[in-house]
């Protein structure tokens, strides 16, 4: 039986750059699937904030391309709620390698925006604790003012 926390589960969600022009369609989609976004901002990451943000990456071989890809142009991140958000934004988007999301479902995200291993789209926290690390990444909790910084209300 799913806990009452399961439904403020909260996850970091992040559009990458070949997908930003698709985003009102991902909003959609994340609608659909009953999980509301609480917060959101586009940003585009330095090449140092981005070797942060994928430190696990750092000594694999696709490291240098994946930053490649993720500063060559502005990203979307926004923070995620809902019952089991982790699971279900991962389920939304699909496997890493978006030729596996076609031939596994062609509705997921990755499926339909995701070019090859590299390019795929979106990016989602795989674990409460990298959802943790990944939202504090992109908001803050503490540090200088926020005067920028929105929230929606009841939800943290
Ligand atoms: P993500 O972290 O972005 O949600 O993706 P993921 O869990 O499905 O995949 P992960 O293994 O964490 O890899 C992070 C991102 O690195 C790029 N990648 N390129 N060329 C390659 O072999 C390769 N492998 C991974 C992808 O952009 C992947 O999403
Ligand atoms: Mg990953």
């Amino acid at each position: 039986a799913k806990s009452l926390g399961d439904k403020k589960e909260k996850t970091l969600a992040m559009i990458k750059p070949d997908a930003v022009d698709k985003m009102g369609l991902i909003l959609d989609m994340i609608n659909q699937k009953g999980l509301l976004v609480t917060k959101a901002k586009m940003v585009l990451l330095s090449r140092a904030e981005a070797a942060q943000f994928y430190i696990e990456h750092q000594s694999k071989p696709f490291f240098n391309g994946l930053l490649d890809y993720v500063t060559a142009g502005p990203v979307v991140a926004m923070e995620l709620m809902g019952s089991n958000a982790i699971q279900a934004w991962r389920d939304l988007i699909g496997p890493t390698n978006p030729s596996d999301a076609r031939s596994q479902n062609a509705q997921s995200l990755r499926a339909k925006y995701g070019t090859d291993n590299t390019r795929n789209a979106a990016h989602g926290s795989d674990s409460k604790e990298s959802a943790m690390r990944e939202a504090e990444f992109f908001f803050p909790s503490t540090g200088p003012a926020r005067a920028n910084t929105a929230q929606f209300t009841n939800c943290t």
